[in-house]
């Protein structure tokens, strides 16, 4: 039995599962669905999203899913603060990341008139207000990284690497943030994708 990860590199959602897989040290292999046009994906999942994975014979699909299974097979390093009440609120950020943030990437992405491209950045200043006061004075949400801080970094990664959208330079916490999580990640540059390796 083994792991594959069915992914694509450029998905935001398939970058915050590799990262938890780096996390935990856990070995797997990657099904890259751009090779054929996900026909082996939808053959083994029977749907089209990322990241889903085959684990040991089990199919598993979303990264939200994925994290709190490998959370609880490989509990060490934990992804999640501890205590019951931080815990919920990190599950909450991380839903917050994945289905709020989401949509403001896809707006900015797909804009074609320049109205809806002032739009889409009003859309992300309002996103980058919050963040702002969330990692005022710290350097993760809760007292070490968790998913929260991964959900969040995946969605403003993708902002800088695929839309090619720089931050600006007023939000001051969210930058060092974007720095902080560069150094964790082990990344050279903001510029690289989170691959598949151990942290
Ligand atoms: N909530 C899901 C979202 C997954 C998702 O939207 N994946 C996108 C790539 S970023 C996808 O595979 N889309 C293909 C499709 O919908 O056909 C998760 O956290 O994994």
């Amino acid at each position: 039995m083994a792991i594959r990860l069915f992914q694509s590199q450029a998905s935001m959602f398939c970058e915050k599962a590799r990262i938890v897989f780096a996390m935990k040290q856990v070995p797997y292999d990657i099904v890259d669905v751009r090779a054929d046009d996900r026909k082996s994906l939808i053959e083994y999942t029977g749907q089209r999203k990322v990241p889903s994975m085959d684990y040991n014979g089990k199919c598993v699909i979303d990264s939200t899913v994925i994290s709190a299974l490998l959370e609880k097979d490989y509990p060490a390093n934990s992804v999640y603060p501890d205590g019951a009440a931080a815990k919920g609120l990190c599950l909450a950020l991380e839903d917050w990341s994945d289905e709020v943030l989401i949509h403001a990437n896809h707006h900015i992405r797909r804009a074609e008139t320049p109205d809806a491209r002032k739009k889409a950045e009003e859309e992300w200043a309002a996103h980058f207000n919050t963040l702002e006061q969330m990692y005022s004075g710290k350097k993760f949400i809760f007292d070490r990284m968790t998913i929260a801080d991964i959900a969040i970094f995946s969605q403003l990664h993708y902002l800088y690497t695929i839309v090619k959208y720089e931050i600006p330079a007023n939000y001051k916490n969210v930058l060092a943030f974007m720095e902080n999580m560069r150094q964790t990640l082990k990344l050279n540059s903001l510029s690289d994708s989170f691959t598949a390796r151990s942290l």
